[in-house]
């Protein structure tokens, strides 16, 4: 007997969650509950604002309909929505033992908030990681931040993200106030430019390596070896189920890039299944998920180490059952 539910969520988001130029105040989202006689899965559909190609409510319809289908008897196919085939997905690969309990709970800590407690984090760590905003502020001084982070700390290594904000004049003046030879400690800069040509243009340039974020959902032809391209990062709730971000993964590593699996700003149910999915496609690469500290609570369940207060079934809405 296959029976499912519908749930919905809403959480408050610190106040200088700024996605794009527009602020968020809170992330809604939705849970999914499969149940197939004692086995029971969960996985979460949200998507995000401004990043994602759907809206919720098509997500929601798109959803109930996959729903109504299965609890039917049906193997309904993938959803061409990228959010709802990635919740739908976790939810059966939990529901069939397939999601793997362990994580990876590395992560490449973000520069937000308090700097002291940043600078506290990333000095107990034995290889800090962080991951930087730019091109929000003058490039000039996103340079000389970025410079002057990368000179206190001498083991840091950086991942940067401009969100293709800059053109290539002002990528490459953001580029001259990082001295040349601690350049090599940026891991890459994701979508520096506006355009994936300006983009290549500024690698070449510079030295620096980029990553792909947003161009490689607009163009999945940039799944190919380029000049000056390291990483390429993957949201599964922007790109789809499991076994496309599989597929993805397995195309990046062909190619000798780096597949790093990312937050969607997903809640702590989201967030630790993307870690179990990190640890099972790609242990050897630190995954881009230390997006918990921007909520004030956790959903259900907890991520490892996270003081948080942990809201649980009272903090969600039945939007539909069967
Ligand atoms: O641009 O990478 C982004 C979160 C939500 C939407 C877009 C982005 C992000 C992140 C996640 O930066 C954190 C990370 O990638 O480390
Ligand atoms: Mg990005």
């Amino acid at each position: 007997m296959r029976s499912a539910t519908l749930f919905s969520y809403q959480l408050a988001l610190d106040a200088g969650v700024i996605l794009r130029d527009r602020r968020l105040k809170t992330r809604e989202g939705m849970l999914v509950k499969l149940i197939d006689d004692s086995s029971e899965g969960w996985g979460e559909i949200a998507p995000l604002p401004q990043f994602s190609v759907e809206t919720p409510e098509h997500a929601r319809h798109e959803a109930v309909r996959w729903l109504a289908r299965w609890c039917a008897g049906e193997q309904p196919p993938e959803s061409p929505l990228p959010s709802v085939a990635f919740g739908i997905s976790c939810a059966l690969a939990e529901l069939e033992g397939r999601l793997p309990a362990e994580g990876n709970l590395r992560s490449a800590l973000l520069c937000s908030g308090d700097p002291d407690a940043l600078f506290e984090r990333l000095r107990n760590q034995p290889a800090p990681l962080a991951k930087m905003k730019v091109g929000l502020y003058e490039a000039v001084r996103d340079g000389m931040q970025v410079n002057l982070l990368l000179e206190a700390l001498p083991n840091l290594t950086l991942r940067l993200d401009a969100n293709r904000s800059w053109t290539l004049e002002r990528a490459l003046k953001f580029a001259r106030y990082v001295t040349t030879e601690l350049r090599g400690r940026i891991a890459y800069l994701e979508e520096p430019c506006r355009t994936v040509a300006e983009s290549l243009a500024f690698a070449r340039q510079t030295g620096i390596a980029v990553a792909w974020d947003e161009s490689l959902r607009e163009d999945t032809t940039l799944l190919s070896a380029q000049q000056g391209v390291r990483a390429v990062v993957i949201k599964p709730t922007l790109t789809g189920s499991i076994q496309k971000v599989q597929r993805q993964v397995a195309a990046a590593q062909r190619l000798g890039l780096t597949p790093v699996i990312g937050s969607a700003l997903e809640s702590s149910l989201g967030l630790t299944q993307l870690a179990r999915l990190a640890q099972w496609l790609t242990p050897d690469s630190v995954p881009g998920l230390d997006t918990l500290q921007l909520m004030q609570q956790q959903l259900l369940r907890r991520w490892p180490g996270s003081s948080l207060p942990v809201s649980g079934m009272e903090g969600l809405q039945c939007l539909w059952q069967q």
